[in-house]
């Protein structure tokens, strides 16, 4: 018995340029699709299976039917797949989390409108990247950045740089409506709209802020992709912080 969870995700990879020429395209690679539980173990097992603190996984992070099924970790080895542990992985790297059918980039048309919740923890020698990763997956796969039916979180990625590592979570809009979004709020006219399209947001961002164990002074900073693409860089100027 597989336990189906609410979306299909894609994991994708950036590999490090190995040279001047290499492009964003030619760098970004599918590595592998899961729809259930056990898939989703089966993959990252292999991520962790170095690792002794099988004990520690942060299962809270579940619903109750993600959470019963805690044991499939020990024994699913079957689909593992080569998935090397962020603390492992080169310079320049990223791994991504999306929902099916939506690539992690700006100009994927489910992007294109959307913005990111941001943190770069720049102590990397102390800070445990492994296990806040894990925590950033499960708490996509497990649904619970959002409430059900924002239809706000596109994905999660994890940039591995030379001074920091970042860890985003991307959704689908900047706080308001966007053509063809069908938020559903009729009535409330463009401001209303805009309110509660900013307060869905806020509550990412705060949710986001806790999956990280922030303290407090330290924000999680949200910023439109449009302004990303023209700094060519996610060092965007923040639009808002939780
Ligand atoms: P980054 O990983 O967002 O931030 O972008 P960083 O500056 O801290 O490393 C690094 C570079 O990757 C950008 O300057 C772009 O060249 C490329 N890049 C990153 N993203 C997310 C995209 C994207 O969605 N589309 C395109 N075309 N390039 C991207």
């Amino acid at each position: 018995v597989k336990h189906p969870l609410m979306h299909e995700w894609t994991l994708w990879f950036t590999k490090p340029p190995s040279g001047k020429g290499d492009n964003w395209n030619e760098l970004l690679k599918e590595v592998v699709t899961f729809d259930s539980v056990e898939e989703f173990w089966g993959v990252y097992v292999s991520l962790f299976s170095e690792h002794k603190n099988f004990s520690t996984f942060p299962l809270f992070y579940l619903s109750s039917a993600l959470y019963n099924s805690s044991q499939i970790p020990y024994t699913n080895l079957a689909l593992q797949n080569n998935i090397t542990p962020t603390s492992e992985l080169a310079i320049k790297s990223d791994y991504h989390l999306f929902k099916k059918g939506v690539r992690p980039e700006w100009e994927d048309p489910q992007n294109k409108h959307g913005g990111k919740w941001a943190y770069q923890f720049k102590e990397k020698r102390t800070v445990p990247i492994d296990d806040l990763w894990l925590h950033v997956l499960l708490s996509a796969i497990g649904e619970t950045l959002e409430n059900e039916g924002d239809g706000e979180v596109m994905g999660v990625v994890v940039n591995v740089r030379k001074g920091f590592y970042r860890l985003g979570v991307w959704t689908r809009t900047v706080g308001k409506s966007v053509p063809g979004g069908g938020d559903g709020d009729v009535a409330g006219g463009k401001g209303r709209t805009q309110e509660k399209g900013k307060d869905v947001l806020l509550g990412i961002g705060r949710r986001f802020r806790d999956v990280l164990k922030l303290r407090d002074g330290e924000q999680v900073e949200f910023s439109g992709h449009t302004d990303s693409a023209h700094s060519g860089s996610t060092r965007a100027k923040a639009k808002f912080v939780a």
